[in-house]
Order: C-alpha cells, then sequence, then structure tokens
C-alpha cells in the first residue's frame, strides 16, 4: 500500500468506526472543502441572523423581554465565534471567510432573507427557526470532524433555550388578547413555510447530502429532517393555540408521520440566489457593521502588539 492509500484507509476506517477526525489528521481535500462550506455558512447565518431580532430589541414590550432578547442575539455572536474558530482549524482564516460573504460568494441560510414585522416575530423565530435549527443542529453534534461537533454541543444547548423562549413568548401573546393572538397568528402563518426550506432543497436535488452522509458529516437526509420537524411542531402548535397554514397538514397513521403540502421551491432558489425580501439590505447592514467596526480590530491589534513588546513583568 503506497503513503496516500494507507491515509486514505485510516481516515475512511476512523470515519466509518465512527470516530472523530482532528485537525492534525489527514483527510482528503474534498472533505475538507465541504467543511469549510458547510462551516462557513452556519457561521454566517448565525451573524447575519442577528439582525432580524436584533431590529426588535429597542421595541421590546419589558425590560424583561429587552433582557432576554439582548442575551438571545449576544448568544447568535457567540455561536459565529465558535464556528469560525472551528473554521479555522481547517485553515481558512476568519478574515477569508468573511471576505467571502460580503462579496458574495458564501451563502447564509434563506430564512434571514425575511423581515421582522411585528414584536410576534420575535416569538416565531425562537420557536419555528431555532426549532429548525436544533432539529437540523443535535444531529451535527455527532459530526465526524472533531472540532465541528463539540461546537454543537455547545450551540445546541443554548438554542434549546432560544426555542423555549420563543415559546413561552408566542404562548403569552395567543393566550392575551384577541389582537395578540391574531398577531402571533400573523407571525406563524409568515414564517411557517421559509422555516420547512431552511432544511434545504428535498433530497433529489440536494448536491452534497449523499457524499456528506457518506462522511458522517450529516446524519440524516434534508426531507428526513424536515418530516422530524414538522411531527414534533405540529403537537406545540395545539398547545399555543395557533394553526398552521397548510390545508394539507393532517397526521397519516400509516406512515406515523404528519403529511404536509408542498413547498415553494421557486421560492426558495430565488431567496438563495440573492432575491428574497432583505438580502440586499441584510449583507449591505453587514458590510457596513464590518467596515464601521474596523477601529476597533485595529485598536485590538495595536494593544495585543504593545503587550507583545512590553518586557515581562
Ligand atoms: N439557505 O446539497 P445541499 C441558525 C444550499 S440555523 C441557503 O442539500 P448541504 C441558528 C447549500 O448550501 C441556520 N442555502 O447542501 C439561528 C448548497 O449550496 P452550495 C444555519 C441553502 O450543505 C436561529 C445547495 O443549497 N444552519 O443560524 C439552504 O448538504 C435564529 C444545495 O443544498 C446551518 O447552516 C438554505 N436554507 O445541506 C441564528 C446548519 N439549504 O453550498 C439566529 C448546518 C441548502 O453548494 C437566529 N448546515 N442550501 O453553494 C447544514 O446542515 C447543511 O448545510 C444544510 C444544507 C442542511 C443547510
Amino acid at each position: 500500500m503506497d503513503p496516500t492509500e494507507a491515509l486514505e484507509e485510516h481516515f475512511r476506517r476512523t470515519v466509518e468506526g465512527e470516530q472523530r477526525i482532528e485537525p492534525r489528521d489527514w483527510m482528503p481535500d474534498a472533505y475538507r472543502a465541504t467543511l469549510v462550506r458547510q462551516i462557513a455558512q452556519h457561521a454566517h447565518s448565525e451573524i447575519i441572523g442577528m439582525q432580524p431580532e436584533g431590529n426588535w430589541i429597542t421595541r421590546a414590550p419589558s425590560l424583561r423581554r429587552k433582557a432576554i432578547l439582548m442575551a438571545k442575539v449576544q448568544d447568535e455572536a457567540g455561536h459565529g465565534l465558535y464556528l469560525y474558530a472551528a473554521a479555522e482549524t481547517l485553515g481558512t482564516s476568519r478574515d477569508q471567510l468573511l471576505d467571502l460573504l460580503h462579496r458574495g460568494r458564501q451563502k447564509y441560510s434563506s430564512i434571514f432573507n425575511y423581515p421582522t414585522l411585528t414584536w410576534a416575530d420575535v416569538g416565531a423565530i425562537g420557536w419555528l427557526v431555532d426549532g429548525a435549527a436544533i432539529t437540523n443542529q443535535i444531529p451535527l453534534c455527532r459530526c465526524s470532524y472533531g472540532p465541528y461537533a463539540r461546537a454543537m454541543t455547545r450551540i445546541c444547548k443554548e438554542e434549546s433555550f432560544h426555542q423555549r423562549q420563543g415559546f413561552e413568548l408566542l404562548h403569552t401573546l395567543s393566550h392575551g388578547t384577541a389582537a395578540q393572538l391574531a398577531m402571533a397568528q400573523d407571525a406563524v402563518n409568515r414564517w411557517w413555510w421559509p422555516s420547512l426550506m431552511m432544511f434545504g432543497p428535498p433530497d433529489a436535488e440536494s448536491a452534497h447530502g449523499a457524499r456528506s452522509a457518506a462522511w458522517r458529516i450529516k446524519r440524516h437526509s434534508n426531507d428526513e429532517l424536515r418530516q422530524r420537524f414538522v411531527d414534533m411542531t405540529v403537537p406545540q402548535s395545539e398547545v399555543l393555540g395557533v394553526s398552521l397554514p397548510d390545508p394539507e397538514l393532517r397526521w397519516n397513521a400509516e406512515r406515523g408521520h404528519y403529511d404536509f403540502g408542498a413547498l415553494d421551491w421557486e421560492e426558495f432558489r430565488a431567496v438563495v440566489r440573492g432575491d428574497g425580501p432583505c438580502n440586499r439590505q441584510r449583507l449591505a447592514h453587514r458590510v457596513a457593521a464590518h467596515e464601521e467596526g474596523a477601529w476597533v480590530r485595529e485598536a485590538a491589534l495595536a494593544y495585543a502588539e504593545k503587550r507583545r513588546r512590553e518586557p515581562a513583568a
């Protein structure tokens, strides 16, 4: 066996034996590239995902709600940081990845291109968007790449809190006045279908799905996770007292799952292409924040350099 074959064999046995690949280990170039792509998209989603909810921090209806929302949005920045750090272990710097995001060369989740029109949207994001995120991300805690799996373990714990706070917020609204219930229902109507799109294209169109499954990066297909999310969410909607905007949604005893209507894949493709309701605004805001923060990065570097030059005490 030549040395490359031996390395490939070792990689294959590690992955198939459910052990972790670590940064020092040899890995195929395509495995590295797939991880960088997915982790970067995930990191970008976390930091762009701060915008829709950040929009409501100054208008939260009480001090308690404001404190909770600020903590949640800060958590999202932290998730971005864990994920950029995980990507750095694969040899790509945070600067490189941010540059690709800012030039529109890397993606972030379609969901964050929808506007937050009312306070109830904050609840719908927590309940549905974080709920979908957890469904997708719990299996990633068992991803074959160690640093990504470990980052996901921490992130999932915090996402569970996020999901609960969204549910509690919506529950308060849906059990409040008629106007509050209507506001909660309107938010659920607008966020339901985009949340189902977060799981990605149908399996037959998932370009990376099969290979990522073979590499034990993804543990379940896009459609499997979408179904799991629907099955989990329908009973929760009953507790909330809101309906889900899908006339075809019904329990299928034979399958042991809920059937649901067809997603508008044209809309999904348009949003991923950059033509969603808020794509341009989200990216422009992100680039402006980066530019306005340049002085902070410069000051931190200058301070680190000063400390480096100081003689040890
Ligand atoms: N939006 O071959 P596949 C959060 C792209 S949660 C945009 O199936 P893959 C928490 C895909 O990249 C949200 N693009 O791809 C939070 C690929 O394009 P490419 C983030 C999408 O990777 C909550 C092409 O379509 N979560 O942020 C989307 O095997 C509240 C073909 O697709 C993650 O990123 C989409 N929805 O499966 C924060 C989780 N779906 O790269 C703030 C980790 C697909 O060839 C507030 N990622 N595409 O140009 C994953 O699990 C996977 O990457 C999937 C896609 C499942 C998203």
